[in-house]
């Protein structure tokens, strides 16, 4: 067993004393032998959480003809996946419990394994499995699994899934966050068999600062002791094999002349990795991404990101993404502004917009939901944060378009904050030493024309990145293309938000903020990018945000009605002035 697990497992402990935590999940979840448990699931909205005491989870007949149940999953449905506030009028603003229930048929067969696996299900899950409690899982934007080769029964088995999206004070986030609390189970749900012995996981990428050895490591399940391994690139003729220690874990390195995947060349592999007992396939690609000073290199050349923050919301539809086509409807817009780089804000986000991102040429940055008003003071947090990190990490680990971790976004200098990031820094390392770590930061000091960083924790990160509202939240203290951001430590610096709010189709005077007009949005626009050309440091930009998006804190009636308007684009697409003003800024950027 390699370090990282026994890490985890100590890490993961204090989370959930009494209850049976979800597992780590398995890499590459779509190249198992799986079938999907998606489409219509029964459902019980459980307002006053009472599902428990009534023991829904059984969902068994009355005893007798005088006995009775004061529930019944008979008469409605919600669609997995999907959350459930766009699916039922009654539900749009509900925050609160809902029971899911989903009948399989299995045909179990000796030896084989199998799992449930859920993409994500926001927040805090709790599954059961003919009666029995398989475990809880907390956080809303992680994957999850259990086995359930033990419980499952050959014929009739009934899934029954309590998903409760109530906002916690020392949840990840919060009680507080600037985006919709979509519930249910917003992400896949499948079905998954192995063998006995199946290959758990495994890192293949280019080892760090080489730009010709492919270095990784494989883990197959628990202890299953030593067996034979080949991992093979058939279109870059490369074969290798090795043999896993008693504890099913191999490390590897090995000389491999394969093309660098870039936005303009995202050039990916087949790569092909068989055991004595299991075999899986993925697509793969190969970059380096490195820091040098403050200089951002990718493949060894600079680079300069022209990015975009994106939620996972299709706004026209008041809903979470769902599906393959969702993820294309934000990419298409993002590469029509563009872009090569994509903020995933403020969660990890599905597997599919990683996975098209990469194919596409995006540079993507992923983040856990440390968002603002998490309470580093609660013992727990670090375990929680921790559950994600490993999470998001394990899924996205092997997609090369992925530069960039980000551990939180706007979070303020304090004893118990900084010992909690710090320690969150150097897990992601030891998970993957071979990416970036960041973390947006909105704290700075100011002085006449300069806005300098010095937050302690950017000692712990490979680069700065800086929320800023210049022209909005924050007047201008001097001309904009006056303004100096300054710091000792020398690293890139990347603008990861900006930007103002407008309505589309409100036009009027650029003078003021309080008009809402695209004109006034335009210009904060205009006059960040003045700052940025004066600012040497700078090696990326990321507008907040690709679409106006849904948030109950913004509750100004004329304007906001629930909604962010910060977006480039409207909640139905349409183009705010904005929107040209910064495709403009990046057709003309010379550095790709
Ligand atoms: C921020 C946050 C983001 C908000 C945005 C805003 O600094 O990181 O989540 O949505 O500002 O619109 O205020």
């Amino acid at each position: 067993m390699n370090n990282l697990f026994i890490l985890l497992g100590l890490t993961l402990g204090p989370v959930f004393p009494l209850l049976t935590v979800a597992q780590p999940t398995m890499t590459n979840v779509a190249g198992r032998n799986s079938i999907s448990l998606n489409g219509d699931w029964q459902t019980i909205v459980d307002w006053y959480d009472r599902g428990e005491q009534r023991r829904i989870y059984l969902d068994e007949p009355p005893k007798n003809k005088n006995a009775f149940n004061e529930y019944s999953f008979a008469d409605e449905t919600l669609t997995v996946p999907g959350d459930w506030n766009s699916q039922r009028a009654t539900l749009e603003y509900y925050e609160g419990i809902i029971w899911y229930k989903k009948e399989l048929h299995l045909d179990t067969k000796p030896g084989e394994r199998l799992f449930i696996h859920f993409g994500a299900a926001n927040y805090r899950t709790k599954v059961y499995l003919n009666g029995q409690l398989l475990g809880v899982h907390e956080g809303g934007f992680t994957p999850f699994q259990f086995e359930v080769t033990d419980h499952a029964n050959k014929g009739l088995n009934k899934l029954i899934v309590k998903v409760d999206n109530r906002r916690i004070s020392d949840g990840i986030p919060a009680l507080n966050f600037d985006w919709w609390n979509y519930g249910g189970i917003t992400r896949d749900v499948s079905l998954i068999a192995t063998p006995a012995s199946y290959i758990a996981d495994y890192f293949i990428q280019l080892k760090k600062g080489s730009q010709d050895t492919i270095a990784g490591w494989l883990q197959l399940n628990d202890n299953e002791g030593s067996e034979n391994i080949a991992l093979s690139l058939p279109d870059a003729n490369i074969r290798h094999t090795f043999r896993t220690d008693a504890d099913g874990y191999v490390s590897f390195a090995f000389h491999a002349g394969v093309e660098r995947w870039s936005p303009s060349n995202p050039k990916l592999y087949q790569v092909e990795i068989t055991s004595d007992h299991d075999q899986i396939r993925e697509k793969i690609g190969f970059r380096n991404i490195d820091v040098k000073g403050d200089e951002l290199l990718l493949n060894g050349e600079p680079v300069f990101l022209k990015g975009i923050s994106i939620h996972e919301e299709i706004p026209q539809r008041k809903s979470r993404v769902s599906s393959e086509a969702d993820v294309m409807q934000l990419l298409l817009q993002a590469r029509e502004l563009g872009c090569n780089f994509i903020r995933t804000a403020h969660y990890p986000q599905h597997e599919y917009l990683i996975r098209k991102a990469e194919e596409m040429g995006f540079m993507v940055w992923e983040e856990i939901p440390i968002w603002q008003g998490v309470d580093f003071t609660s013992p727990e947090i670090t375990g929680k944060a921790q559950a994600m990190l490993r999470d998001m990490i394990t899924r996205d680990k092997n997609r090369c378009g992925v530069i960039i971790w980000s551990l939180s976004n706007e979070t303020r200098p304090a004893p118990d904050r900084n010992r909690v990031l710090r320690e969150l820094a150097s897990f992601s390392r030891t998970m993957d030493p071979t990416r970036l770590i960041a973390s947006a930061f909105d704290q700075f000091k100011y002085s006449g024309n300069k806005i300098i960083i010095d937050d302690p924790l950017s000692e712990d990160l490979d680069l700065l990145a800086a929320n800023k509202y210049m022209g909005w939240y924050t007047p201008w203290p001097a001309g904009p293309g006056n303004i100096r951001w300054e710091t000792t430590y020398k690293k890139p610096l990347i603008i990861s938000e900006f930007g103002a709010e407008a309505v589309y189709g409100n036009h009027g005077t650029a003078d003021t903020a309080s008009s809402w007009t695209e004109e006034y949005q335009a210009k904060v626009m205009e006059d960040n990018i003045r700052m940025f050309r004066s600012n040497l440091q700078l090696r990326g930009v990321c507008p907040w945000v690709l679409a106006d998006f849904r948030s109950p804190t913004r509750m100004h009636s004329t304007y906001q009605n629930g909604w962010n308007r910060k977006g480039l684009l409207s909640e139905y697409g349409e183009k705010k002035k904005a929107w040209y003003i910064i495709r403009d800024y990046f057709s003309t950027h010379s550095r790709l």
